[in-house]
């Protein structure tokens, strides 16, 4: 029936992040049967396979704040050239992580295409350290601030010098862990910021509906970075950082069904699935199911 497609790339990088086991991410993801159940939905679906990320273990760690740095730097500039490629060609590119520095190339990619795009980033944490800020050196903490401008030239200048993102169209949504100057930068951006608490006490559907009228002010259309660690771990125990009091399954689920009532979705990213720490691919398979959502899933 379709003109409708996605791009699957996958990214399979746990270089940005301490723990191994989120480069495992995209064969999960595809495992928990992603292709078949976006076909079904109507989508046609068009997998590139992964991207080539070297192995930890073939590496040494050049600079302790910014650990892998040349090996994330080029492989953050060929998912640049991935999603740019992907938005030329008119299909919604779908980028399956592997640890968040994925944010990196996919938001350096939207850029380069052109496109003005409000963000929406679901996430426990800011990402949003400098090389100055981190505690851990960990890249996968940094790629917001790395989008917005903030962070060496060898990643900033990915795709072209600039910000990739209008910090006024830019949300965070699920935060409950910021690093302490992590949190004095975003308070001095014009990032927005709901917290758990927030979500506590507006609910998600406002929350959501404020969100996405940020995002969409002004702009084609949204991009969403969804880092699965947002969820509570009860549900999506498979993640690169677990963190308590997260999202619950359904509110996770409204959340992206709200985002394709919208009508604004023009690129996903899924981060941070970590297999080693999951039962029986359970966090894959909510990242399939939310995928399924954000792209017009419906229940009835
Ligand atoms: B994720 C952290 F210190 N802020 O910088 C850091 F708490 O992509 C965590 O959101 C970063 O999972 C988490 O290392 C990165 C830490
Ligand atoms: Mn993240
Ligand atoms: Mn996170
Ligand atoms: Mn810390």
């Amino acid at each position: 029936m379709t003109d409708r497609v996605i791009r699957i790339i996958g990214v399979p990088i746990d270089l940005g992040a301490d723990r191994r086991g989120v480069d495992m991410g995209p064969s999960a993801i595809r495992y928990a049967g992603l292709n078949a159940r976006l076909q079904r939905l109507g989508w046609q679906v068009e997998d590139l396979g992964n991207l080539n990320v070297p192995v930890p273990e073939t590496r040494e760690i050049q600079d302790t704040h910014l650990k892998y740095l040349p090996e994330i730097a080029k492989v953050s500039a060929e998912l640049t050239e991935t999603v740019a490629k992907a938005l030329k060609d008119g299909v919604v590119p779908l980028v399956l992580g592997g640890d968040h520095s994925i944010g990196i190339g996919s938001l350096a990619g939207i850029a380069a295409a052109g496109k003005k795009r409000g963000l929406i980033w679901f996430d426990t944490h800011g990402d949003y350290n400098s090389p100055q800020t981190t505690h851990s050196g960990n890249i996968h903490g940094m790629p917001l601030a790395v989008a917005n401008g903030i962070g060496v030239r060898e990643l900033t200048e990915i795709g072209g010098p600039g910000k990739k993102i209008s910090e006024e169209n830019t949300v965070i949504i699920g935060a409950r862990d910021f690093d302490l100057d992590e949190r004095e930068m975003l308070h001095r951006s014009k990032i927005t910021v709901f917290t758990m608490s927030d979500i506590d006490q507006l609910g998600m559907k406002e929350v959501v509906s404020r969100g996405l009228e940020i995002a969409g002010r002004g702009t084609e259309g949204i991009h969403v970075s969804f880092d699965l660690d947002v969820i509570d771990p009860s549900e999506a125990p498979g993640v690169g950082t677990p963190v308590a009091g997260g999202i619950t399954y359904r509110e996770a689920h409204l959340a992206m069904e709200l985002v394709a009532e919208s009508g604004l979705l023009l690129s996903l990213d899924m981060a941070e699935v970590n297999p080693i720490l999951d039962t029986h691919n359970k966090t894959a398979e909510l990242a399939v199911g939310l995928i399924c959502s954000a792209f017009g899933k419906k229940i009835f």
